[in-house]
């Protein structure tokens, strides 16, 4: 047997942590015979609420669980933590600014940072759900004195997913057959899904789907709005879906990307990639390496559409940086 993982997630009593928790018990995350310790993080006005999600796994008798820890105190919810999920943040309420969410988060990033750095384990790996988590995980990154920076992440595994079945909708061929699909940038309305470099059936997304300008166009509109899309349509911020990317991230940094493929997620910029910035949380081609090390794929063309996508995307990214620089050491 195993020793146990720790696997700490915050925001445990929200929607998507309701789908999110029972997976990784069930070992969808980590593997059919890795044992897991779960620490839930919740605000103290939610722990009722926590309870009942504990009860409920506590229900589901998961073989591979060891313990279930539910606090609304960080230090607890980090200790010897391995995974840090941060889920967990305020939403944005009518009438409220980018800049006022991003302060009011800021500060619970300034905070989990802190206390991940006081209390997880050395090289524990953090990955930023929460919104806007690309900005939220530079906080984290920040605060978390001692952390090596590759070990922060934000989650665009999402937004890729849907741009795989958007192409895999308009070709006419099941979603499997999409590969090598990059989003560049922020999780936000500037981020860019990359059709240029995407594959399907092996070939250029172009050389299959002969509509350049659907791609241009509608393509890359519906996945930037899709998330506005599932609210309106189901009066909810997406939950089941976020959580199988959430999920899937953390998998795909844990296993060996296949070869000749990648994924999307966003980590720290070093300023020597496609021209970024440095010092950015940002959505890159990514993959995993055998040894369990992250490697961003280099060496895509970037031609002068995708260029100015991308840039617009970062140039966003340095704003949102430049509204929380009092949060970032
Ligand atoms: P919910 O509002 O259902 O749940 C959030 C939970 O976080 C609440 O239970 C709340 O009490 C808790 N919370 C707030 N502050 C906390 C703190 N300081 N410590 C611990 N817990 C805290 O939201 P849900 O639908 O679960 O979404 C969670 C976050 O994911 C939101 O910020 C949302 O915007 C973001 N998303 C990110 C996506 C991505 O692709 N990166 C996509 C889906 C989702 O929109």
């Amino acid at each position: 047997m195993k020793n146990p993982v720790t696997v700490t997630v915050t925001g445990a009593a929200g929607n998507i942590a309701y789908s999110l928790l029972f997976r990784i018990a069930a070992g969808e995350m980590l593997g059919a015979d890795q044992p897991v310790v779960l620490k839930l993080l919740e605000i103290p006005p939610c722990l009722d609420k926590l309870k009942g999600v504990v009860m409920e796994l506590e229900d589901c008798a998961f073989p591979l669980v060891k313990e279930i820890v539910a606090t609304a105190d960080p230090a607890e919810a980090f200790k010897g933590a391995d995974w840090c999920m941060l889920v967990g943040s305020v939403p944005r309420k009518a009438g409220m600014e980018r800049k006022d969410l991003l302060g009011i988060n800021g500060k619970v990033f300034v905070g989990q940072g802190k206390a991940i750095a006081e209390n997880a384990s050395k090289d524990c790996k953090v990955f930023v759900v929460g919104n806007p988590c690309n900005t939220n995980c530079l906080i984290a990154l920040h605060n978390a004195t001692g952390l090596p920076s590759q070990n922060f992440f934000a989650m665009t595994q999402l937004d890729e997913y849907r741009a795989k079945s958007q192409l895999a909708a308009k070709a006419g061929v099941p979603v499997s057959e999409v590969t090598n699909m990059t989003i560049w940038g922020n999780h936000s309305s500037t981020q860019y899904p990359d059709f240029t470099n995407a594959k399907i059936g092996g070939k250029p997304v172009t050389d299959v789907i002969s509509d350049t300008e659907w791609l241009k166009t509608t393509f890359i509109s519906t996945v930037q709005k899709r998330g506005a899309a599932i609210i309106a349509a189901r009066g909810a911020s997406s939950a089941a879906s976020a959580a199988n990317a959430a999920l899937m991230t953390v998998k795909n940094l844990v296993t060996p990307t296949a070869e000749g493929d990648w994924f999307s997620v966003c980590s720290f910029t070093d300023g020597t990639k496609y021209g970024l910035p440095a010092g950015i949380i940002c959505s890159m081609p990514t993959r995993t390496n055998a040894d369990g090390s992250h490697t961003i794929v280099e060496g895509l063309p970037i031609d002068a559409f995708s260029r100015e996508k991308i840039d617009a995307s970062c140039k966003e990214l340095l704003e949102e940086r430049a509204d929380v620089a009092d949060l970032l050491k």
